[in-house]
Formats: structure tokens, sequence, C-alpha cells
């Protein structure tokens, strides 16, 4: 996750308060803020401004058209939990829409982020109450999501084929002090052997990143 000095999110906001009151395109100034804050072009910027404002016009995503989202990828399962994950996630300041500015920090994260800040943004998702740890619970709440949103779209080895069963395994491997939750160390060593549970989230690990972390 990116580290924003006062001065940027006080400029952040101020970004919000004219993006609620304009048409389809960024100011000069608007541009310059959101290429500090994400790993987006100019052009690229405008382009994912435009196509935000056309789905949602009022410039707010709420979490039902979140959901919908997600239901056009998995039409077979059932997304809605999953969405509610992390669409929290993306509600940065929890006022129950996602801006053009939460959405697009987070898609610069989950598609272009450092292996790290990836990282972080999933530890975040797991994290429900946000206390810096992974208890076993929450993860069987996120794992348990996952599944139902996959649905029976793939078979799955006797030992993970229930949402209790991965997360024993996950934390087998991970909890390396065995307190029943993980740090945010833990996690990062344990996705690093383990990418399903990034991998899961659709989130990208890069193959070498992987790979180098094994040898
Ligand atoms: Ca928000
Ligand atoms: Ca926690
Ligand atoms: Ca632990």
């Amino acid at each position: 996750m990116r580290h924003f000095s006062r001065s940027n999110l006080e400029n952040i906001y101020i970004i919000n308060i004219k993006m609620g009151a304009k048409g389809t395109k960024l100011t000069p100034e608007e541009i310059k803020e959101l290429q500090k804050a994400t790993y987006f072009d100019k052009k690229e910027l405008q382009k994912w401004y435009r196509d935000f404002m056309k789905d949602c016009p009022s410039g707010k995503l709420h979490q039902e058209e979140f959901e919908r989202i997600y239901q056009q990828f998995f039409p077979f399962g059932d997304p809605s939990k999953f969405a509610a994950f992390v669409f929290k996630v993306f509600d940065k300041n929890a006022d129950g829409c996602i801006n053009f500015q939460e959405f697009i920090t987070a898609l610069s994260i989950t598609s272009r982020g450092t292996l790290d800040e990836k990282l972080e943004w999933a530890f975040s998702l797991y994290d429900l109450d946000k206390n810096g740890y992974i208890t076993r619970d929450e993860m069987l709440h996120i794992v348990e999501s996952i599944y139902r949103m996959v649905g029976k779209m793939v078979d799955l080895p006797e030992d993970e084929n229930t949402p209790d069963k991965r997360v024993d395994k996950i934390f087998k491997k991970m909890d390396k002090n065995f307190d029943g939750q993980l740090t945010m160390e833990e996690f990062r060593e344990g996705s690093k052997c383990d990418p399903w549970i990034v991998q899961a989230l659709a989130i990208d690990i890069p193959e070498e990143e992987v790979v180098q972390e094994k040898s």
C-alpha cells in the first residue's frame, strides 16, 4: 500500500470534491495527483475515468453494482459475499461507496503494485477487524466466500475440498509460531510459497518473484 503524506491526502479529498460536480474528463491537476498516487499514466487515467463515469454517472460505485460486476465473471457461483469483502478494501474511507480515487488506487495496487504492495492489500482483505493479525476465523470467512463464488467449477484435491481443510492447510504452512494467527510477516513469507492465497483474490503475483523466493 502506498503511504501518502498528509498533504497528498488533502489533495485527494479536494480531487474527490471536485469530481462530484463534473463531467467526463479529469483536470490537469487531478491527473497530476492521480499520477503520483498510482502507476497509471495520463492517458490510462483519462480512459479509466471515462469508463468509470460511464458505468457510474454519479461518480460513486455502490456495493450492489460491485456485486453485479463479480456476478458476470462467476455466473455459476455466488460471489456476493466475496464482493462485499473486496468492496470494504476498496472503500477506504468506509462511506459506503467507491469513488474514482478509491477505485483507481486499488486497481493500481492490485494490477501494477509491487509484490509487497499486493501482499499488504491482500492482507487487509483477510484481516477483517483490521487489528494487524489474520485469525483462522477471518481467513475461513474469506476462503468460504471464495469457494461460494467459484462454485463447483473446479475439482479440488481431497485435502482442500472444503474451506475448513483449505484454511487448515494454509495455517499449517504459514503460522510459523503456532499461535493461531498470521502476522504480516508470516503472511508475506507464506504467500510467496503458496500464491493461491493471493491469486484467489485475482491479484496477479509475477511468476519470477514467486520462483525467486522459493529458491
Ligand atoms: Ca468511499
Ligand atoms: Ca484480525
Ligand atoms: Ca502466528
